[in-house]
Formats: structure tokens, sequence, C-alpha cells
């Protein structure tokens, strides 16, 4: 449990986007007493000090917008399951059954509602490539609304963190690799999700914007292709993974070949969604910076979409033929990231091989076949 204090952070002004150089929580008396120096200190430095308030009268109240998806339902198991939730914690779950949140009055009855001190922010308009390639006016203007409606209930209902999901898929598509967390506006994003990633980008926009002026310490993360329990295997709509996994079961149900859109050749960091759970837990617990992390496997765990369909095939026990339809889009053909600065934080962590996690994730599926988002 923290006390009430004041949050003083000092920042580059030439550099805002830089993690703060200093950062401390001060009680309220030694506070007063310096803060008169540390301006007169920063001014002729060209560094600009930002001070606000905060009380924290008890165990944090965390809401999970999107606590239905993909994301959220990983969560919910590590904090529920694996006991990453702690003594006087409450975690709300959400899902557009509590409130739509494109709608802005909905979004405050439920802040009113729940009262989080903290909120995980997943809620999104969400698909694969080819969902992408038809709606990028929905994807930008549902995402847009969604943050903005988010991101400014949380202000001015004073929460204390939000934690946004931003994705891989948003830096530019013209870059070097591997990509780091410095590059996401440094160029346009992949012509087939444009809508998304502009949308995506601008919380990050927000995220400064809300520090810079009102001292909010809302971050953002960066997670690579997810999949896992809960997943969108819809074959039209979904994700390459989720897609394919259900291709696959019913090819062999129905003893036809699986075809694979595209080439095979793109490469993608596939993170299972349990593993990025637990990662979004310490984030919220552990990240101070405003600047947004990746959150992903390493470099050298990168894998074609071939290598993949392949490994699903293996999960499945499927023998039949695997197609690839060439006259298909491959979409991006790589944007693989670098998790250098996950790596600083937690040089330990360990991520679940991808075979081992397909593997968990078709059993999940063909168990849960009814129920599942097909
Ligand atoms: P998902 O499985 O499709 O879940 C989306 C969630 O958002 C659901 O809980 C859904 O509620 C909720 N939602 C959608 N529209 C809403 C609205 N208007 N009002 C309230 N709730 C709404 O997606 P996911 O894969 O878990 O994605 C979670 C976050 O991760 C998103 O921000 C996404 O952009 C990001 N991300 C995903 C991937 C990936 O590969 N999946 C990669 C990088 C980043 P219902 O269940 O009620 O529909
Ligand atoms: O996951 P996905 O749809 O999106 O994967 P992105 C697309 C890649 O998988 C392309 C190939 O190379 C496709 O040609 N692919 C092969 C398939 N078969 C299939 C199939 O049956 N379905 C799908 N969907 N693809 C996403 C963004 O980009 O990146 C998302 O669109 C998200 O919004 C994610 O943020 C991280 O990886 O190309």
């Amino acid at each position: 449990m923290q006390e009430g204090g004041t949050i003083v952070t000092l920042i580059h002004l030439r550099r805002p986007n830089y993690p703060p150089h200093f950062y401390c929580k001060l009680n309220e008396f030694v506070f007063k007493g310096r803060l008169r120096l540390l301006y007169m200190l920063t001014r002729s430095y060209q560094w600009f000090v930002s001070a606000h308030s905060y009380i924290n009268t008890g165990p944090m109240r965390v809401l999970v917008t999107g606590g239905s998806g993909l994301v959220g339902k990983a969560i919910e198991h590590v904090v529920l399951q694996e006991g990453g939730k702690l003594e006087g914690e409450e975690w709300i779950f959400l899902s557009t059954k509590d409130a739509d949140l494109l709608d802005v009055g909905q979004t405050r009855a439920v802040f009113e509602k729940y009262r989080p001190t903290h909120v995980i922010h997943l809620a999104a308009k969400v698909g694969g490539l080819f969902l992408h390639m038809k709606e990028n006016m929905h994807f930008l203007r549902d995402n847009l609304r969604i943050n903005d409606n988010v991101l400014q209930t949380a202000h001015e209902m004073g929460v204390t963190k939000v934690l946004s999901c931003l994705s891989s898929c948003i830096f530019p598509d013209k870059t070097t690799y591997p990509i780091d967390e410095t590059m996401i506006h440094n160029g346009q994003p992949h012509d087939s999700n444009f809508g998304y990633s502009y949308a995506k980008r601008m919380i990050d926009v927000q995220n400064r914007a809300y520090f810079q002026q009102f001292g909010r310490r809302y971050t953002a993360i960066i997670p690579t292709n997810v999949f896992g329990p809960y997943d969108n295997f819809n074959i039209e709509n979904g994700h390459v993974l989720s897609a394919l996994m259900n291709k696959t079961y019913k090819a062999k149900t129905e003893g036809t070949p699986v075809t694979v859109c595209g080439t095979g050749a793109p490469r993608r960091q596939f993170i299972y969604s349990l593993d990025l759970g637990r990662l979004i837990v310490w984030v919220l617990r552990e990240y101070e910076e405003i600047a947004p992390i990746i959150l992903s496997v390493n470099e050298e765990d990168e894998v074609s979409i071939k290598e993949a369909v392949e490994m699903i095939a293996d999960a499945l026990d499927f023998k039949g033929k695997i197609q690839f339809d060439t006259t298909l889009p491959d979409g991006q053909m790589k944007k693989t990231a670098s998790n250098a600065k996950l790596r600083r934080y937690l040089p330990n962590f360990t991520f679940t091989p991808l075979q081992e996690a397909i593997k968990k994730t078709c059993d999940w599926f063909v168990a849960n076949y009814d129920t599942a988002r097909t």
C-alpha cells in the first residue's frame, strides 16, 4: 500500500519522450521545502519539472477493459488462477455487456460504478490482416473513439495509472530492423492496416500529453502477434494462428487440404497470451515510464507462417496436404521487434516455447469448439 504524497518528475524539454532522468515520490512535508529549489535548478538547464499530488487510499482497484477477449482472459487467469492478485485488491473484467466504450456516457457510467485506481485498457476493434484490409475506416474511428473515451474518463476521475495496448503492426512499414520503442512515429504504417495503426499511435501521443500537461502516468505496451485460449478463431476475420488452427481442424475432420493465405514466407514473433498476461501484470505494478515497452519473444524466436502452420499440423496431428494460395496477400513481410528494453528490466523472463504454446491452444480450441469464437 502506498502513502499519499507528491510525484516529482524532471523532463528534458528537447527530449520529452525520453524516460524521466529523475523521478521520486516525496511526502508533502519534504516536497514543500524542496519545490522552489527544484524550479530554480531546473529552469536554466531546460528541464521541466512536473509535480502532482497523489493520494492512494488503499489497495489497487483494477478495471480491465476488453476483459472478455484473448488478452483479457489471459490476465484474468494470471490474476485469479496463478496468484497474481494481491490481498485486498479488486479486479474487474469488462466486456461490451458492461459498457459500449464507443459511447462516452456509458464509459463514464462504468467508471463511476467501479471507481478504479488503475486501468488496463485492452478494448479495441481487433482483427487479422483480411478484416483490416476491408475496414480501415472502422478500425480508425472506433479505436480513436474508444481510446479517447477511456483515457479522458480515466483522467477526469483521477485514475493513478492507465496501461493501454498498442501493437507491433503500427510501426513504420519502411524501417530498419529490429524495431524499437523509439521508432513508432518515424514513418507510414503498412497500407493494409493504416486505420488501426494511426488510432493506436495516438494513444502514445495522448499519454505524453496527459503527462506533460497534468503529470498523469499513463503508459502503453506493444505486444507482437498474440494467440492463445479465447482467441477469435474465425477463418475470415481472425489472426493467422487462430484462423489456421480452425482451418486445420476442419480439414482434418473433412479430409481436405489446408489452404494457407499467401506464400508462407512472412515472419512473425508470436507471444502466448498467458506469457503476455504475466508481463502485463508486471508492467502495471513495476513499470514507471510513460514511453511504451515492447513485450515480445526474442528476435531469434521469429518464425515464418510456413513454420507456424507446420507446428499447428503437428499439434492437431493433421497428416493431410498443406497448400499455399499465393494469389492472396502476405501483408507485412516482417516487423521484427527488439525486446532489449524488456530484457533490461526482466533479463530472466521465460517465454513458453512456441510449439508448446501452440499445442496448448489447439487442445483448448478442440475442447471448447462449441463455445469458442469461430
Ligand atoms: P479480442 O479478443 O478481440 O477482444 C477485444 C475485447 O474488446 C473484447 O473484450 C471486447 O468485448 C472488447 N470490445 C471491443 N469493442 C468494444 C466496445 N465498443 N466497448 C467495450 N468493449 C469492447 O482482442 P485481443 O486480441 O484480446 O486484444 C486486446 C488488445 O490487445 C487490443 O487493444 C489489441 O489491439 C491489442 N493487441 C492484440 C494483438 C493480437 O494479436 N491479438 C496484438 C497486439 C496488440 P466483447 O467480448 O464483449 O466483444
Ligand atoms: O495475424 P495476421 O492476420 O496479421 O497474419 P498481421 C497475417 C499473415 O498471415 C499474412 C498470413 O502473411 C497472411 O498472408 N496468413 C496465412 C493468414 N493464412 C492466413 C489466414 O488464414 N488468416 C490470416 N489472418 N492470415 C496484424 C494486424 O497483422 O498484426 C493486427 O493486422 C494485429 O491488427 C497483429 O495488431 C499484431 O500479423 O499481418
